[in-house]
């Protein structure tokens, strides 16, 4: 077996068509092998790409040749060689082998084939995620979301980190998943909103991306159980101007993403478009009676399901910001519209077929009207008291919202679950790997 030699310097995958001619030495896993006669022709990935390695007996020794002959899929090698011209090979040229080292063979084939059940795939996600595509989706999700942070960092918000472990619910108490805190009962967080609303009386603007946990007993394929959440809140923002940072933000980063990753996001989804501004803008009333006109019977009041947002999302055919909702429908600290204070300045962003991508409003920021929506939403002021402080001590205007980032990235590549947007996903019924 032959170990590293002088003077060859280590490439990865996707640099070796700039080194045709020359030698390089690269590290990977076995992706596919194929024997004919007296050559074995290995495809091996690395993060960068694919190469075809060519391996002759005569020039590894015969001892190699038969280790390289038996070797499993998966296995982990270094293989050092002439990058050569072959018209026959993928990309155009492969890598002739002139040494090889088996870092460590697979014990076994691995469990991973074309064609694998649902099933099959999540059961074995940990080694699933080596698939080109997951390597590409996995790269885009990292890509995405140093964008989404670039953006916001570049427009003066800071990023603040806030707790998983929480006491009390922000989003309604059902959907909560419960954890055993010493000798207390404590939750884990659906939103980090009341702790950036806390922040921004230190920092003005601020947002955090981390985990959410919604306890929703949905089997859609837009909800997990653990998801990402971009959370943004800004003091001295309305409404208004929350819509139009939404819409500039989105408009912005996608835009740039599409551009830095025009060929891969056209793989996944042929008809991507970026968004344009502005978005189109329909208050709740509003889309009721484009409901009722498309005969769907919903009354006024009730909450908006996957079935309307279709409808909805559809037929306007872009993102749609479905605005003023009835209080009802919406958690106890969106501010009550003053014009009409049976809805609130709450908005969602609907896109189809992911439905809604983001969620906020404009929050109550007076202290009496807060703790009286507390009451009248069945809640105890004492549990929200830390919160309610806020409001005591130097209120301000104030609004942010959240953004599911798998829903983003899942309606951009068109995936088709928002569970192939997370390395390891948890659902209902995926908690392993
Ligand atoms: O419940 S939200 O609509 N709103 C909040 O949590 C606010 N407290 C956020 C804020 O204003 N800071 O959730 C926000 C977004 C929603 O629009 C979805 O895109 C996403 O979070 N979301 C989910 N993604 C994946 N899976 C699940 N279960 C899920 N629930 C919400």
């Amino acid at each position: 077996m032959t170990t590293e030699s002088c003077g060859v310097e280590e490439q990865r995958v996707a640099s070796l068509a700039s080194l045709i001619g020359g030698k390089a030495r690269i590290r990977g896993w076995l992706y596919v092998k194929n024997t004919v006669g007296k050559l074995v022709f290995l495809r091996i990935r690395d993060s960068t790409g694919v190469v075809q390695v060519v391996v002759k007996k005569d020039r590894v020794g015969e001892q190699v040749f038969d280790q390289v002959k038996k070797l499993r899929r998966e296995s982990s090698l270094m293989v050092e060689g002439l990058v050569r011209r072959d018209a026959r090979a993928p990309g155009g040229f492969e890598l002739q082998a002139e040494a090889v080292r088996v870092m460590s063979p697979s014990l076994e084939d691995p469990p991973l084939r074309r064609n694998m059940s649902p099933e099959a795939v999540w059961r074995y996600r940990h080694l699933f995620i080596r698939s080109r595509t997951m390597n590409t989706v996995l790269k885009l999700r990292s890509s995405l979301s140093t964008m989404l942070r670039q953006w916001l960092l570049d427009h003066g918000y800071y990023e603040v980190s806030a707790p998983s472990i929480v006491t009390a619910a922000t989003e309604g108490g059902a959907k909560m998943f419960e954890v055993k805190y010493f000798d207390n009962k404590a939750f884990l967080t659906q939103s980090s909103q009341f702790y950036l609303e806390g922040a921004i009386f230190s920092l003005e603007k601020v947002f955090c991306f981390q985990p959410s946990f919604r306890a929703e007993e949905s089997k859609t394929r837009r909800h997990l159980s653990e998801y990402w959440h971009l959370e943004v809140e800004a003091c001295h923002m309305d409404f208004n101007q929350l819509l139009q940072f939404e819409e500039d933000m989105l408009t912005d980063v996608v835009r740039r993403f599409y551009e830095k990753h025009r060929e891969d996001v056209e793989r996944f989804n042929p008809s991507f478009k970026p968004f344009e501004k502005p978005f189109k803008r329909i208050t709740y009333t509003q889309a009721v009676e484009l409901l009722t006109n498309s005969g769907v019977e919903i009354e006024w009041g009730r909450d908006l399901g996957v079935r309307e947002e279709k409808i909805i999302a559809t037929r306007i055919g872009q993102p749609v910001f479905v605005t003023h909702y009835p209080k009802e429908t919406r958690a106890f600290y969106h501010m009550p519209d003053p014009g009409d204070p049976r809805v609130v300045l709450a908005a969602d962003l609907l896109v189809w077929p992911y439905g809604e991508i983001t969620g906020g409003g404009q929050r109550i920021d007076d202290y009496n009207v807060l703790t009286n929506r507390i009451l009248e939403s069945g809640y105890n002021p004492e549990d929200y008291a830390w919160y309610l402080d806020l409001r005591k001590y130097g209120s301000v205007p104030h609004s942010g919202f959240g953004l599911g980032f798998e829903r983003l990235l899942a309606h951009i590549l068109r995936l088709p679950s928002i569970k192939y947007a997370v390395p390891y996903p948890r659902t209902q019924t995926i908690v392993y790997p």
